[in-house]
């Protein structure tokens, strides 16, 4: 295959190198105008522009028109291919005003040819360009998917917005694949609540970025948002509040609640919906039900489960409260076992979520069943009571075949040999789980909080819960800084957190993602590759990708310089 062949057919250890050539290959190619090339330098200009970068791009005479007439073909007529070609020409139609029709059978001209290509790595895809036609092989319909979001990115309406009769594009090879397995985006719909079909816009944001994991925060303090049958109080009081704390925004001063009730919860058929339109656009579903604190909600519906007979109340302000889970009594274990069997139902997800972060000890600290539970289990104190609880539960997920994912309070008091770690407090978490081998998810709230503020000029920003993490400061992310060599095998990708006490919208969610997600895509799928000035380059083409769709971003990283 040369030099124009898909990178795994060579062995691992050339791979990096050749692709490497290419890269820089192209872009002496593109920036020198290579003079034994009569290629215009737009064309390479064009194939360098996608983003997360490729791993290697090779520009070639001539283009490909694009018109109402072409076909997208899916070669061997699998539904899962057809499903993905059908798929892409709707997301196509927003940015090109056509829609192209979907065929199954054999290649052919003025066509986009889909297959899949055993030899390939599952999200793994070749894109060739030639005049005649497009060819997008994929080790997997996944991998075809990837190179279709490639492709997506070459189609754009004109300067002014107007959509074409025909579209240029630039001929030329891609060769790609993901630097890690997981690309995560998590998403709180408890502070507030997001709509199945917000949700579904949310994955739409992720997938033209290559992510393909979402994190689903379904409960917290200020509300319980997934239906459980066997426990329906969960819902009927815990996805209610009777007001919301109110900030004023000229003094950023907290001063007092609005007393409007707010809620809202997915039925199952809801979730449903949602898990399947996240696979068929090759996004795992990871469910968030986040014990034993932020459970004041749940506490609201089943007082029992408190170590104080409560009442509680389902939360109406942001923070971390003393109330928790019982550890001490075996109800709150039914009650958490309960809910993950119907959960598991709905999320075949090989993971799940059970959170395990900011529990205060207060209430065990004071609670004779929890005290009693640390005698009995000859327990060091309440860290390795929390150490017990996770456990447990973990216990319990691994034997229904699952398996758990917390966050980095985990290590406290004791991590088990399987958990996975998610580090948010810096990069701390992941270091401490690796050298214990453990697995972990890099989301440090120094780069992935995407719920801070995205520039250091607040007042040009909409109100936000504080920090400043700018799209230069994601892109910085080293998912390996500080860990050894032979521990970088347990780091199995990074995250970006979207916390929503002051996100009410989804063109907001919109606003607060973009274009950071495409920064923290580039260390997702591109760690290899990345440039930051090659980047931003890019990011002049990504934001008309924006446009095309409808999707509100952050205007600093096109204005300032540096930012
Ligand atoms: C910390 S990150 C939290 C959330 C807040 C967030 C606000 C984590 C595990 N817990 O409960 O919403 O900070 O940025």
């Amino acid at each position: 295959m040369g030099i124009r062949g898909c990178p795994n057919l060579m062995l691992p250890a050339m791979k990096k190198k050749i692709n490497m050539l290419l890269l820089y290959g192209t872009v002496l190619l593109v920036t020198a105008g290579c003079s034994t090339s009569s290629l215009p330098p737009a064309a390479g200009e064009k194939l360098m522009q996608i983003i997360p970068a490729p791993v290697s791009v090779q520009a070639a005479q001539g283009e490909f028109i694009l018109k109402p007439s072409t076909r997208i073909r899916a070669a061997g007529g699998s539904d899962e291919l057809l499903r993905t070609a059908q798929i892409f020409a709707e997301d196509l139609m927003p940015a090109s005003g056509m829609l192209l029709k979907v065929r199954a059978g054999a290649p052919g001209n003025n066509s986009i040819n889909l297959s899949e290509d055993p030899a390939l790595g599952i999200e793994e895809y070749v894109l060739e360009i030639t005049p005649r036609r497009i060819d997008i092989k994929g080790g997997s319909a996944a991998g075809v998917f990837y190179g279709l979001q490639s492709l997506r990115q070459l189609i754009l309406p004109d300067e002014a917005g107007t959509f074409q009769s025909a579209y240029s594009i630039p001929a030329g090879t891609v060769c790609d694949h993901p630097a890690f397995a997981y690309r995560g985006n998590h998403f709180d719909i408890a502070r507030h609540f997001f709509f199945p079909e917000e949700v579904m816009k949310f994955i739409d944001m992720m997938v033209l970025h290559k992510q393909n994991t979402l994190h689903w925060h379904l409960s917290d303090d200020q509300g319980w948002r997934v239906e459980i049958e066997s426990r329906p109080l969960l819902t009927e009081v815990g996805s209610q509040r009777s007001g919301t704390l109110v900030v004023e925004e000229d003094t950023r001063r907290w001063v007092g609640y609005d007393d409007v009730p707010y809620g809202g919860f997915y039925t199952k058929g809801q979730i449903r919906d949602v898990v399947s339109y996240a696979a068929e656009r090759f996004v795992t579903v990871i469910p968030e039900i986040d014990v034993p604190g932020h459970n004041l909600a749940a506490l609201a519906a089943y007082p029992e489960l408190g170590c104080t007979s409560g009442p509680y109340e389902v939360c109406k302000l942001w923070g971390v409260f003393e109330d928790v889970l019982c550890a001490g009594n075996d109800e709150s274990f039914r009650m958490l076992e309960d809910v993950l069997t119907e959960l598991l139902e709905l999320f075949p997800s090989e993971y799940i979520h059970m959170g395990g972060d900011e529990c205060p000890k207060t209430r065990w600290e004071a609670c004779p069943k929890c005290q009693a539970r640390i005698k009995e289990e000859g327990l060091a104190d309440e860290y390795g009571l929390q150490s017990y609880f996770m456990q447990r539960i973990e216990k319990w997920l691994t034997e229904h075949g699952r398996k758990m994912i917390g966050w980095d309070e985990i290590l406290e008091g004791g991590l088990s040999e399987t958990a996975t770690v998610m580090s948010w407090r810096g990069m701390s978490g992941a270091k401490a789980a690796a050298a214990a081998g453990n697995s972990s998810i890099l989301t440090p709230n120094s780069h992935c909080y995407f719920d801070y503020y995205q520039s250091p000029d607040r007042s040009t920003e909409p109100y936000s819960i504080g920090g400043n993490i700018t799209v230069e400061k994601v892109y910085g992310l080293d998912p390996y800084e500080g860990i050894p060599e032979e521990h970088r095998k347990y780091i199995r990708g990074v995250q970006s957190n979207l916390w929503t006490e002051y996100i009410k919208t989804i063109e907001h969610v919109q606003y607060m993602m973009l274009p950071r997600l495409a920064a923290l895509a580039e260390t997702a799928w591109s760690y290899g590759q990345k440039d930051y000035q090659r980047f931003r380059a890019g990011m002049e083409n990504m934001r008309k990708v924006y446009d095309a769709n409808g999707f509100v971003y952050a205007e600093h990283m096109f204005l300032e310089p540096g930012i």
